[in-house]
Formats: structure tokens, C-alpha cells, sequence
């Protein structure tokens, strides 16, 4: 098997790959990428993804098996390529930074829910608790219903990337992963894991359960990246 780096995929990214740069130095965007509609949000991408339809209520989707978890029997290890392996109990999770942020959420399956409030943790602040070494340049992650998703380190360290525990003000329902779940609104919500479990950082990387079965690995909703 070779590359093909005229394939469509290829061209594609590097396109949007320029287009990330023009606009970070906030330069004229010449090409048409990324795709969707609506104004640019805040990262230069157009509100709404191709593909994708706003859905007002928030659908459930899992493997459909809800973990029995609270705020007192769940927790977190971090370990992998860290100075310090840590185990996070609810108590020592309060203990991080917490923030809070607005952002959007895209199924692959096409539904998208718009301006989600969340309070939760960067993961990027979780990282630097347990001090990433330099190697590490991905991410697997399991959670307690045996799901599994990985993405490269430096997606997981973007800035909207949160554990969150709050959704609209309330406690995050079991159904939707409490009492914990990841978020990545920049990338498909299958790379977010509910009731998030363990966070391995890696020098090479891992296939999670959906990437194993088809889906990209890379997820970018804004290529219309759903499939491998
Ligand atoms: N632990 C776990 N996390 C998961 C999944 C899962 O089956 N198990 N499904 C993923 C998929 S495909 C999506 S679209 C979102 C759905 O989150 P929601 O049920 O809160 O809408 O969770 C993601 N994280
Ligand atoms: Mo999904």
C-alpha cells in the first residue's frame, strides 16, 4: 500500500492546514476550507459544519451500558509519558483549575447542539499537573464502559478541550457521562469520552473502539471527515 498525495484527503488537509495558519496570523484566506455555513466562530471555522443539523434537546449515544458512577466511586488515573501518575478522586478533581466555557458539540451521526455551557477542567491543565514529558505525542483514553478513543497529544491540548462535570448550570447527568466525560468541540464527540476513566500519553498511537471500526481517525468536522 503507498500514499497518493494527490488523493483528495491529502489535498485537503493541507489546505485546511494553510488556512489554520492565514487566519492564526490573521492573513487573507484565499481558499474555500473549511466547509459549513454560517459566520466564522471563533476558531475561523463556520458555525455549522457540513453535513451537520442543529438539534435543540441532546441526544444520548453509547455502547448502552451506563456505568454505575457518582461523585463518590468514580475516578481518573493519568499515566503514560508523565512525571507524575496520578489518580484523581472527585475531591482531588475539584482541586484543579476549573473553568468554564461555551462551545458547540458534532455527532458524526449529523446532529450538532450548539452553545453548551460547561464547567469543568482543561485538559490541558490536567496535563500540566502531571507534567507531560516531551515524547509524549499521543493521547488514548478508556473509560469505565470499556469505550476507548485516542486523538494526538496537540488536539487534546487545544484550548476548548475540557472534563467537564457541568452542562446549562446543572451537574452532568449520568446518561450524558457524569459524573466526569470529555469534550472536544473541535473535533467529532465520538474523541470525547463520557465517564472518562484513564488518560495514557503515548509515542505512538492507539486506534480507539470507533477508529478501530471505521471511523476517521482524525475526525475533523470541518472536512467532513467521518470515515476512514
Ligand atoms: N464512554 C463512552 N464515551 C462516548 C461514547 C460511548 O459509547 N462511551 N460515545 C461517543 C459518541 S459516538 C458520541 S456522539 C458522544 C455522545 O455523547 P452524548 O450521549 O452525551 O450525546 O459520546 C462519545 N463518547
Ligand atoms: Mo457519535
Amino acid at each position: 500500500m503507498s500514499y497518493d498525495l494527490n488523493s483528495k484527503k491529502i489535498k485537503n488537509r493541507e489546505k485546511l492546514i494553510k488556512y489554520r495558519k492565514a487566519f492564526k496570523e490573521k492573513m487573507p484566506m484565499a481558499e474555500e476550507i473549511p466547509q459549513g455555513e454560517g459566520e466564522l466562530n471563533r476558531d475561523g471555522n463556520p458555525k455549522i459544519p457540513p453535513g451537520q443539523k442543529v438539534v435543540e434537546s441532546w441526544p444520548v449515544l453509547d455502547l448502552g451500558v451506563t456505568p454505575e458512577l457518582d461523585e463518590f466511586n468514580w475516578n481518573l488515573t493519568v499515566s503514560g509519558l508523565v512525571k507524575h501518575v496520578k489518580t484523581f478522586d472527585w475531591d482531588a478533581f475539584q482541586e484543579l483549575p476549573q473553568t468554564s466555557d461555551v462551545s458547540d458539540f458534532h455527532c458524526v451521526t449529523s446532529w450538532s447542539r450548539m452553545n453548551n455551557r460547561w464547567e469543568g477542567v482543561k485538559f490541558i491543565d490536567i496535563a500540566a499537573s502531571c507534567e507531560v514529558l516531551p515524547s509524549a505525542k499521543f493521547v488514548y483514553i478508556k473509560a469505565w464502559d470499556g469505550y476507548s478513543t485516542n486523538l494526538p497529544l496537540e488536539e487534546a491540548l487545544k484550548y476548548d478541550v475540557l472534563l467537564v462535570h457541568k452542562w446549562e448550570n446543572h451537574p452532568l447527568t449520568k446518561e450524558h457521562g457524569g459524573p466526569v466525560r470529555m469534550i472536544t468541540p473541535q473535533l467529532y464527540a465520538w474523541k470525547g469520552a463520557k465517564w472518562i476513566g484513564e488518560i495514557i500519553f503515548r509515542d505512538y498511537d492507539e486506534l480507539g473502539f470507533w477508529e478501530k471500526r471505521g471511523y476517521s481517525n482524525t475526525g475533523e468536522p470541518w472536512l467532513n471527515d467521518r470515515y476512514s
